[in-house]
């Protein structure tokens, strides 16, 4: 197979269709650059000044400028950038904190969590005893009182916040006051909303929680890759737990471009990217709300939406089959209290990070909201199909990728 020529396909993928996927977004090319660079051709095993390979001055310097990024835009005492991506950053943080078999709460998957928040089939929950809580089925919103009853009850030695897939704003100083009454520590995963955080459009978790992981390729707009901030008192344990613990060699490459993500995300014109990213997923939901489409929690505050498609005749598998063929890239998701398998379940996710990254505004929601209306409840009409397909053609083209 040439691979150079699947890479271009894959170029041709992503310019022709809209990717309403919630994790991902659209690196500029200067992100992409790094990642290509010739720092991925060095080994630096171990931190700044402790190397286990010679010949790491420059890699030395551009490590200790993301780790100064980082600490700088999230208000942090310490950071490392070392991480692979979220869940080597997640592993990392119960390898630091935690002992074998020790009990931790955690999100569920249905309700919004991630794999690596205790999930069944994820190592975290072979290692740990996680207890799972959720969202209250009635407001789809998390329940701070339930999360504390079974604090209570469970006593965790460490109680994971943030999520995958909830579209509301999470309290962070109350899963903190949660876990200071049993004596837990709370590691906050902000992997989804890192860029509405920089931009200070939500709360910022670092000061309350003992240990902060994000993802840098979400609505932060890096590389893939992810980083870990934390007090100072905990620094060495994070720091061990990441190398030698559950890693190797850094990726000095991604280092680099998450060095440049974390920089530009100081910026002002990241911080209307990340204020219009939330001005588009609100219209979003608005609009498919209008079209009699059920939106879980009655809305957003991020940069996510999560679709009941329940009273629809579509499971999350077909919409998502349906949505692909007119160009609308989406995932198919649990919803709170689905009785579906996550194979083919009853909502969808729907995010807008990377249409906003291609200029798309609360105008393009509603467009975009209309037609995936069209494509859910008519989703064989090949008319129907074929009609939204040309629509989308006409926004790839005017709305590109740079
Ligand atoms: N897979 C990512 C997401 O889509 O949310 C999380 O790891």
């Amino acid at each position: 197979m040439d691979i150079a020529r699947l890479i271009k396909a894959e170029e041709r993928r992503q310019a022709n269709t809209i990717s309403l996927i919630a994790s991902e977004n659209y690196a500029p090319s200067v992100i992409r650059a790094a990642v290509g660079s010739v720092l991925m051709n060095k080994y630096s095993e171990g931190y700044p000044g402790k190397r286990y390979y010679g010949g790491n001055e420059v890699v030395d310097k551009i490590e200790q400028a993301a780790q100064a990024a980082a600490r700088k835009l999230f208000g942090a005492e310490h950071a490392n950038v070392q991480p692979y991506s979220g869940t080597p950053a997640n592993l990392a943080v119960y390898n630091a904190l935690l002992d074998i078999d020790d009990t931790v709460m955690g999100m569920s998957l249905a309700h919004g969590g991630h794999l690596s928040h205790g999930h069944k089939v994820s190592f975290s929950s072979k290692a740990y005893k996680f207890v799972q809580y959720g969202v209250d089925p009635k407001t789809g919103l998390l329940d701070y009182g339930e999360i504390r009853k079974l604090a209570r009850i469970f006593k965790p030695k460490l109680i994971v916040c943030g999520a995958t897939a909830y579209p509301r704003a999470i309290d962070f100083k109350k899963f903190a006051v949660i876990a200071r009454e049993v004596e837990a520590y709370v590691l906050a995963d902000i992997s989804h909303i890192a860029g509405l955080i920089a931009a200070g459009l939500h709360q910022n978790p670092t000061k309350y929680c003992d240990v902060v992981t994000t993802t840098t390729h979400k609505t932060l707009r890096g590389p893939r890759g992810a980083i870990i901030l934390c007090k100072k008192e905990l620094a060495a344990k994070i720091d061990k737990a990441v190398f030698p613990g559950i890693q190797g060699g850094p990726h000095n490459n991604i280092t680099a471009a998450k060095a440049i993500c974390l920089q530009n995300a100081t910026t002002v014109a990241f911080k209307q990217y990340a204020r219009q990213i939330i001005k588009n997923a609100k219209a979003l939901a608005a609009a498919l709300e209008a079209e009699g489409i059920k939106v879980c929690s009655g809305g957003t505050d991020t940069h996510l939406i999560l679709v009941d498609l329940s009273p629809l005749k579509i499971t999350g598998q077909e919409a998502e089959t349906a949505l692909e063929k007119v160009g609308i890239v989406v995932n198919k998701n649990m919803i709170p209290g689905d009785i579906r398998s996550p194979l083919d379940p009853s909502g969808l996710r729907l995010g807008v990070p990377a249409a906003t990254t291609r200029g798309m505004r609360e105008a393009e929601m509603r467009k975009l909201a209309g037609l995936i209306n069209q494509v859910v409840r008519q989703p064989k009409s090949k008319v129907v199909l074929e009609r939204v397909k040309k629509e989308i053609g006409k926004l790839c083209k005017k709305f590109l990728i740079k």
